[in-house]
């Protein structure tokens, strides 16, 4: 029996000390010591031994079930050592590695457009004031010479929300707000930049779009202050090159009215498949405020005159940034947004 628990013992403390992670050693807790364990066996037939050799056994059993014991405590310690430098090895982290790089988002096109144009003016001494998205048919049409039947409505195709209501087809809408606002009438110099609705939809119309309108009311206004104003506007946007072309034109809250062309600045006014051969880009609409409207909203026509803009932001941008179709302006494509990180 001595020889037998000596055999037990060499062979668990010979295991254990090849054993190379934590579930093997486990295993031969179980093999060993356990319920059913080689030594508890032998614990269970002490009853059969002599009462002389009894207790000699039985220190022999428990002193080689301690140092199993012990074995097995020293060698799991060792493995649980191994096992957690192998996961923060794992883990490591080199804190000279160049930083992963966090996207952020980059300007609309449109609101770098809108913000430059603000800039600009800003520096001319304009203010810059909005008005409301829904108007009335009144400051929309009425208080610029557009009565209520007046043909020229059909020009713009309109989102009526009531026979009152609509949404707004041109911030023209805000010269009548600001004129009427203006109780002690002084003299008015704004830009408006702003949402604008129209029933269209292709290329290069979309039903919602922006214009940025000017307006200036003052004594001894004339069209070289107009003239003047617009230069300055669409040479800093489109390049000191730029040349502009009245051209006459009707708009019922102005008169005389001109459409404005600039020099094409993709050909430099040689003719292009962009200008259509032309050499011109029909940009915006001006001319100097009718009487009737200066009248209708608080002003004097004959001490008062002034002149007006609209032109549309988004074929502004178009053009800046060589956009070919208006609708990618508000598809919020990320992948087309992202060109415009490092634009300007
Ligand atoms: C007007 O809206 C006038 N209120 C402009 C004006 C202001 C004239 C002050 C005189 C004095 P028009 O309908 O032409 O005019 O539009 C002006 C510009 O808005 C156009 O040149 C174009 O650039 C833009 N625009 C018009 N409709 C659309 C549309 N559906 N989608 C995108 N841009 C448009």
């Amino acid at each position: 029996m001595e020889e037998k628990i000596s055999n037990i013992k060499e062979q668990a403390l010979k295991e254990i000390e090849q054993s190379n992670d934590i579930k093997s050693l486990e295993n031969l807790k179980v093999k060993y010591l356990g319920k059913k364990g080689e030594l508890t066996a032998l614990l269970k037939i002490m009853g059969t031994l002599s009462p002389e050799e009894r207790p000699k056994m039985g220190s022999l059993v428990n002193s080689a079930k301690n140092e199993i014991t012990e074995k097995m405590q020293s060698k799991e310690e060792v493995l649980k050592n191994e096992e957690l430098a192998k996961e923060l090895e794992s883990e490591k982290i080199d804190v000279t590695l160049p930083a992963t790089k966090q996207r952020r988002g980059s300007k609309h096109p449109l609101n770098r457009v809108i913000e430059e144009i603000e800039d600009l003016f800003v520096s001319m001494g304009y203010d810059v004031v909005s008005g409301p998205e829904l108007e009335t048919d009144e400051y929309c049409f009425e208080r610029l010479n557009l009565p209520k039947g007046h043909p020229a409505r059909d020009m713009q195709d309109s989102f009526y929300i009531s026979p009152e209501y609509l949404l707004r087809t041109q911030t023209s809408a805000v010269q009548a707000r600001a004129m009427i606002a203006n109780k002690e009438k002084t003299p008015i110099r704004i830009i408006v930049p702003g949402k604008t609705f129209r029933r269209e939809d292709d290329a290069t119309h979309s039903h919602q779009f922006n214009q940025v309108e000017g307006l200036v009311v003052d004594k001894n206004i004339s069209f070289a202050d107009l003239k003047g104003t617009l230069e300055i506007f669409m040479k800093h946007m489109l390049g000191e090159d730029t040349k502009l072309r009245f051209r006459p034109s009707y708009f019922p809250f102005t008169e005389p009215s001109y459409e404005v062309d600039v020099s094409c600045f993709k050909c430099g006014g040689k003719g292009c498949n962009l200008c259509k051969q032309t050499g011109w880009i029909e940009l915006l609409g001006s001319g100097i405020v009718h009487p009737n409207v200066l009248e209708m909203n608080g002003y004097d026509p004959t001490i008062y005159s002034g002149f007006a803009f609209g032109t549309g932001l988004d074929r502004l941008a178009m053009f800046r940034y060589g956009i070919t179709d208006i609708r990618l302006l508000y598809a919020n494509d990320v992948r087309f947004l992202n060109q415009f990180d490092r634009k300007d």
